[in-house]
């Protein structure tokens, strides 16, 4: 998919996309029917009437499971990792040096093939906004007590003044004037760290209605060195054309459908929302950089993207879901005892890890926990539950069981301190508070249990295979229920709130 257009096309096709033209306010309501529509699984929204601007509106465009998938083009998230696995050979843990040098050479290989190319002349730069003027936008208020209306699908590039590196991350936007944006990135994050490094001026390019994938990309965590775009690349196996911006020193996706060009001025902070966050609270007013628009630029006819997030599980849920699957290899290549991990949605993706060892030595579980939070983003990770390999992570049923049923509280729990979450409120100070890690694996001697660690109670395959023949002829019916769940959203609903027993 080349833009926006051409993905809007294949939500329509794919009967995923529901047009209303009937007029809507970006002020609260369009969140609640948004919020309705993701929370029930139902299509994407374009609003072709929203009160005070001729630009219609994309929203819940990620919002299911399966829509997320025709966004990356793939059947499965799972799938999608593939596309990726030859940029993790270039860190996977060498396999003796010849084959080392060529897992590094075909990860190289992959990125500079996939390298954005900077064209001439796009599409975004159809039309160059006289005066700039961000009241053209559709630019929702998602929730009562926001400090304003918020942008919130950008691509923000940034560059960092040492290497010339680009940084693509996803920050809201909060619309303070018709001119002037406030610059939501985290102190974690990259365009943070861009914003550290430099002095004076620093430029800043946003991109709205991109292609997915590109959209997407923003979101991904990858180290600060790897270019989001690049990386879209590989996903999409279309290099992402970018165009130079017209008042600053930076390109951007050239398909996008609106281009915001800016400066921030180091030195200089703003106070910042507040805003209902995705996790499910209002984050409250803080300062950040402020975004000055020296232009705006558009498609002839654009069409603005937005998200709402709150109450898990929200739009963002398949985004973070896809980032999951997408980077279990990245997890495997520093831990490859991990056989599999889950970040449930409700927990907002920082908050809980559950990840499935392969256990080979006594106090292996504790060395995962610390393993997971000194790697990336999810340092910032508060809980870890480590359960055996055969464990089902992703069957929340099953993950309490074994939490219950292995864990000895006081000897399994691991009580640590480190970063957190910038957003998360249960701390005292705010980015810095306690980590807890849960031992649920089986316990070993070695470990000092000296009892017998009782075996599960299965069924033997003997019993399981003659039952399995005799099935059909017993005239149970088991098919009822797969045909109530049937369809992307109660998918979805089996995913996040566990699929049963096993
Ligand atoms: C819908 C959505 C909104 C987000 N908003 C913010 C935000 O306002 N500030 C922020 O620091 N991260 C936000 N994130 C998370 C970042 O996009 C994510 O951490 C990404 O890795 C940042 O890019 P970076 O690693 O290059 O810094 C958001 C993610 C999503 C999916
Ligand atoms: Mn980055």
């Amino acid at each position: 998919m080349n833009d926006l257009r051409a993905w809007i096309e294949v939500l329509r096709r794919e009967g995923e996309l529901a047009e209303v033209t009937a007029e809507v306010d970006p002020y609260l309501e369009i969140t609640e029917i948004a919020d309705r529509t993701m929370k029930a699984g139902g299509p994407a929204l374009l609003f072709t009437n929203v009160r005070g601007s001729a630009m219609p509106l994309l929203i819940n465009q990620f919002g299911t499971e399966r829509r997320m998938c025709l966004a990356l083009g793939v059947a499965t998230l799972d799938e999608v990792r593939e596309r990726v696995s030859d940029v993790f050979e270039l860190l996977q843990p060498p396999k003796g040096l010849s084959a080392a040098l060529d897992a590094a050479a075909t990860g190289l290989r992959t990125l500079r093939d996939s390298k954005p190319k900077v064209v001439s002349s796009g599409p975004c730069q159809e039309v160059v906004m006289e005066t700039p003027d961000l009241d053209r936008l559709p630019i929702m208020t998602c929730w009562p007590d926001d400090g304003g209306p918020f942008i919130t699908l950008p691509s923000v590039i940034t560059r960092d003044v040492v290497t010339g590196g680009r940084n693509v991350g996803m920050y809201r936007l909060q619309k303070h004037s018709s001119t002037t944006l406030g610059l939501h990135w985290q102190i974690h994050k990259d365009a943070a760290a861009d914003w550290r490094e430099g002095a004076g001026r620093m430029e800043v390019a946003i991109a709205l209605g991109t292609d997915p994938i590109t959209a997407y990309a923003g979101s991904m965590p990858l180290p600060k060195h790897i270019d989001e775009f690049a990386v879209a690349g590989v996903l999409r196996g279309t290099r992402t054309e970018l165009v130079r911006c017209r008042t600053v020193d930076l390109e951007v996706p050239a398909n996008a459908e609106i281009v915001i060009e800016g400066y921030a001025e180091r030195g200089t902070l703003h106070p910042e929302g507040p805003f209902g966050d995705h996790t499910g609270y209002y984050t409250p007013v803080e300062p950040f950089p402020l975004l000055h628009v020296t232009a705006i630029t558009h498609r002839r006819d654009p069409i603005y993207p937005s998200i709402v997030v709150g109450v898990p599980p929200s739009e963002d849920v398949w985004l973070g879901k896809a980032t999951e699957r997408i980077f279990l290899p990245a997890v495997q290549m520093t831990l490859p005892e991990v056989v599999d991990y889950d970040l449930p949605a409700a927990g907002v993706f920082h908050n809980c890890c559950i990840v499935a060892i392969r256990k080979r030595f006594p106090g292996h579980a504790r060395k995962v926990m610390h393993a997971i939070w000194g790697t990336g983003l999810l340092s910032l990770t508060k809980a870890v539950v480590v359960v055996d390999e055969w464990v089902d992570v992703h069957d929340y049923t099953q993950v309490m069981w074994q939490l219950g049923a292995n864990v000895d509280p006081a000897r399994d729990v691991l009580v640590s301190s480190g970063p957190l979450d910038q957003l998360d409120h249960a701390p005292a100070i705010q980015s810095l508070g306690g980590k807890i890690g849960f031992d649920a694996t089986r316990k070993w001697p070695e470990e000092g249990y000296p009892r017998v660690w009782p075996e599960v109670a299965r069924m033997s395959a003997s019993v399981r295979e003659a039952v399995d023949e005799r099935w059909s002829a017993l005239g149970i019916r088991l098919d009822v229920v797969a045909r109530v769940d049937a369809g992307s959203s109660a998918r979805s609903r089996r995913r996040f709130f566990g699929r049963g027993s096993p």
